[in-house]
């Protein structure tokens, strides 16, 4: 390592003084005018991995859903998967070392982490349309050559496209061509031969409209379009060539505002949906006949999904098992659906992609989704071997279940949830079903449901248990939930410090929206009254 030459070069992206920043459940996200040395620095923790690993490292230059101000970063390991929780903290550490400092931490994490600095570094590096992500990618391309890693700059790539690159680099290929092409082709031939013999009763099964956030999803969608034209039109909408990015639009927008996005033309019954700003979440919703909005959410998303798998397990009769992954966000009708009515079991975890992810993997077939939209499904080894099996050699309508089964193998990005790659299957899931998007959001109704944001004065006084259900501290606020829980009728209620912002988030359900509603004023309240609330005090009812 170049001690001097690595001084010399920080020097060129300097940390300002008492800056503390912490790489969180989706790396580092803060203001793009405070992130240069970050990213200078992740590009070297980068080659660092890469050695270790002895893999292509990734690095996605985006803050996601977040304002087109704000930027953020996060390192992708080598199966595509978000970074080890060990490298989080080595991540931490660098990204505050004061100036001076900076040499020897990098060189104490190389030492902790076991690197062999002999070993060779390969770094690929993406970034959103965010006007600061071309001069941010840049540094980390700095951090990267003066390690002397090589690199490849894909430039403009929605983050599960990065992770798709690393995952295919990692496996010489067997997941698919480390391109943007070969992501196209992948994906677009999976698309087209599930659908292919579908039954279609007109237009409306094949075009469907989406709200890109003004974001990269815009960009790669049209970039798309062509290859899977046959299955489906896409009408684009907040494509970046007017508004800002995730302003009144996108998939967050949506799910949290329960709205439409600005800019969208929405006709009665048409089948809509809203990406995030780096095409990472997916939502749906429709207007009915009488203008009233339906959102149709994450796990809504994994019903259809895990029902569909579902069936084709029956088919190939093979015993594989299927188990759901949500959050504490999770609607409480939807877990109801699944355990009830789909006889599925069904986990929560904690927020965050790499909890659901990481309990997804322990089964044959995994479906993970958040609330928000964010999610996949994951297959095993074991079964993907399985089911390629069954459909070179069984016959009929259990080769053709098998020879589906393969098709959703190679059209879920694996590697992270993918709102390019979750849309294409819930369009072949709905042509091949024949579902109209009121039936799909008939398969059960939604509680209604309310999130809240408080302000405390340090929100790490809040601690939880039981995938974030339950408060252990401060002591008292657990019990105070309780009995307003009690107060409501089919309600329930949580609160947890966000991940990604200074502030406590509440949410409750409950029979009706004004109970809901009227719930998560009475938490809040006890939050703010129990955890050290700050600024104005939230006011009861709604
Ligand atoms: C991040 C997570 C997302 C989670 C959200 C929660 C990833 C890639 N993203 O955006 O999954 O839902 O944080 O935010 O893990 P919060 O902690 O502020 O509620
Ligand atoms: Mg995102």
């Amino acid at each position: 390592m170049d001690l001097d030459a690595i001084t010399e070069y920080s020097a060129l992206h300097a940390k300002p003084n008492g800056l503390v920043l912490q790489y969180g459940t989706a790396g580092f996200r803060t203001k793009a005018e405070h992130l240069d040395h970050v990213m200078f620095r992740m590009g070297l923790l980068a080659v660092l991995r890469s050695k270790q690993t002895k893999s292509t490292i990734g690095v996605m230059v985006t803050a996601s859903h977040n304002p087109e101000e704000d930027n953020g970063v996060k390192l992708v390991d080598p199966l595509g998967e978000m970074l080890a929780p060990s490298w989080e903290e080595h991540a931490t550490c660098l990204a505050n070392a004061e100036e001076q400092d900076m040499p020897r931490v990098l060189m104490d994490i190389s030492v902790k982490a076991a690197v062999n600095l002999q070993q060779d570094a390969f770094v690929v590096i993406g970034r959103d349309t965010r006007p600061s992500s071309e001069k941010l990618s840049q540094s980390v391309i700095d951090g990267v050559t003066v390690l002397e890693g090589q690199f490849h700059d894909y430039g403009l790539v929605t983050t599960p496209q990065l992770h798709y690159m690393v995952c295919c680099r990692n496996t010489s290929g067997r997941y698919g061509k480390a391109t943007i092409e070969g992501y196209y082709e992948k994906l677009s031939r999976a698309f087209l031969e599930l659908t292919n013999q579908a039954f279609c009763s007109g237009d409306d099964y094949r075009s469907l409209k989406v709200d890109c956030a003004n974001g990269i999803g815009a960009l790669k969608l049209r970039e798309m379009e062509p290859y899977i034209s046959q299955g489906l039109s896409v009408q684009l909408f907040n494509d970046g060539t007017k508004g800002k990015l995730n302003h009144l639009c996108g998939a967050d927008f949506v799910k949290s505002h329960q709205k439409p996005p600005e800019g969208m033309e929405m006709k009665a019954n048409e089948r809509c949906c809203s990406f995030d700003g780096d095409a990472d979440r997916i939502v749906y919703y429709y207007l009915d006949v009488d203008g009233h909005f339906h959102l149709i959410d994450g796990d809504k998303i994994a019903t259809l999904i895990s029902s569909f798998l579902k069936e084709l397990l029956l088919e190939i009769g093979e015993s594989l098992n299927i188990g759901v992954v949500q959050t504490a966000y999770a609607n409480g009708s939807s877990t109801r659906y699944l355990e009830e009515v789909m006889k599925v079991p069904v986990y929560c975890t904690k927020t965050g992609v790499k909890h659901l992810h990481h309990k997804a993997q322990e089964f044959d077939i995994g479906v993970y989704f958040e609330a928000n939209g964010h999610g996949t499904v994951l297959f095993s080894k074991a079964a993907e071997t399985k089911i390629k099996q069954l459909a070179k050699e069984s016959e009929d309508k259990k080769k053709e279940a098998a020879k589906m089964l393969e098709n959703v193998i190679d059209l879920f990005n694996q590697a992270a949830g993918d709102a390019i790659s979750d849309m294409l299957v819930i369009e072949a899931i709905l042509t091949r079903k024949g579902l109209t998007v009121q039936q799909w959001d008939a398969l059960y109704t939604d509680l209604p449901n309310r999130q809240l944001k408080v302000k405390v004065a340090d929100r790490q006084v809040i601690s939880t248990t039981g995938a974030e259900r339950q408060v252990v501290t401060p002591l008292g606020l657990q019990e105070a939930i309780n009995d307003l829980v009690k107060t409501y009728k089919l309600s329930r209620a949580f609160v947890r410090p966000s991940g990604t912002e200074d502030i406590v988030r509440v949410y409750a359900e409950a029979d009706s929206q004004e109970n809901a509603d009227s719930l998560a004023r009475a938490v809040s309240l006890a939050v703010f009254q129990l955890a050290g609330g700050v600024g104005e005090m939230p006011q009861p009812g709604f």
